[in-house]
């Protein structure tokens, strides 16, 4: 794919996301769309943001649960970029910022020091890693019905939109961040519930593989950025009106209520 077309399609997913309307997907027209050329179009989108003054929160970790992996046909999950504005502070979002917005738990990190390379184990990430905070992922593919294909995904720069942390930091070496049981609650009931395993065995494996796929492209993870890990809980639709409630056992809470 030449670069006038990976431009292009950048462009068409940037629109979409600012005009926050669904579009079909790009594999439609150009279905031989390879994963190499997917995240070359992630890379100019991410390009087209930082031009617009956005600034990168930290990449994040999508399909690391073996139920995702297993619908999309692949063994290795993607990345993608959480931008400053899409991080929610206060408790109150607004469902006309999103498409057809869903919400996922996960375990967030943020990195102390660099991880660079394409052998970086599990041990450097919980050595690099300064905290561990909870989170909740707001996902809005760009694409009509949340539905595509594995390089559509990854070129929509891994259906990033929204995120709201807890406000409780702790050391990664006082927790056992595999056994962490979550539960998704929906105005009271609960709609999912998983433990921190379901990411990939340990979240930190996620950061580990995280590393090690950017390592292979040239690129590190930085101090200082915050690392979603990936959905222990499904991703659940929601409404206005609705609360949101993802309770960590040991890390805290996050909350959120849905405006129109
Ligand atoms: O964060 C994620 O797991 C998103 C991965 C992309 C797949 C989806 O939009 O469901
Ligand atoms: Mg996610």
């Amino acid at each position: 794919m030449d670069t006038a077309t990976v431009k292009k399609i950048a462009k068409y997913l940037h629109l979409a996301e600012l005009e926050k309307r669904e579009v079909p997907r790009i594999t439609l027209q150009y279905p031989e769309l390879s994963v190499e050329e997917a995240y070359e179009i992630q890379e100019h989108l991410v390009q087209i943001k930082l031009e617009h003054g956005h600034n990168i929160v930290g990449p994040k970790m999508g399909l690391t649960s073996q139920a995702k992996m297993k619908q999309m046909g692949v063994d290795e999950p993607i990345y993608g970029y959480v931008f400053d504005h899409m991080v929610k502070s206060g408790q109150e979002i607004s469902l006309s910022d999103y498409i057809h917005p869903k919400v996922e738990a996960e375990i967030a990190f943020i990195l102390g020091k660099d991880l660079e390379g394409t052998n970086v184990t599990i041990h450097q990430v919980l050595d690099a890693t300064e905290y561990i905070t909870p989170a909740l992922e707001i996902i809005d593919s760009r694409y009509e019905n949340f539905n595509f294909t594995l390089p559509d995904v990854i070129a929509d720069n891994a259906s990033s939109s929204g995120v709201l942390f807890g406000t409780l930091l702790q050391p990664p070496h006082k927790l056992e961040l595999d056994l962490i049981g979550v539960t998704l609650l929906i105005n009271g009931h609960t709609r999912d519930l998983g433990a921190g395993a379901a990411v990939l065995g340990h979240p930190a494996k996620s950061v580990a593989m995280l590393a090690n796929m950017l390592g292979r492209r040239g690129l590190k993870l930085k101090a200082g950025q915050v690392i979603l890990t990936g959905g222990i809980t499904g991703a659940i639709q929601f409404e206005a009106k609705d609360t949101v409630s993802a309770k960590f056992a040991g890390i805290g809470s996050v909350d959120f209520v849905v405006k129109e």
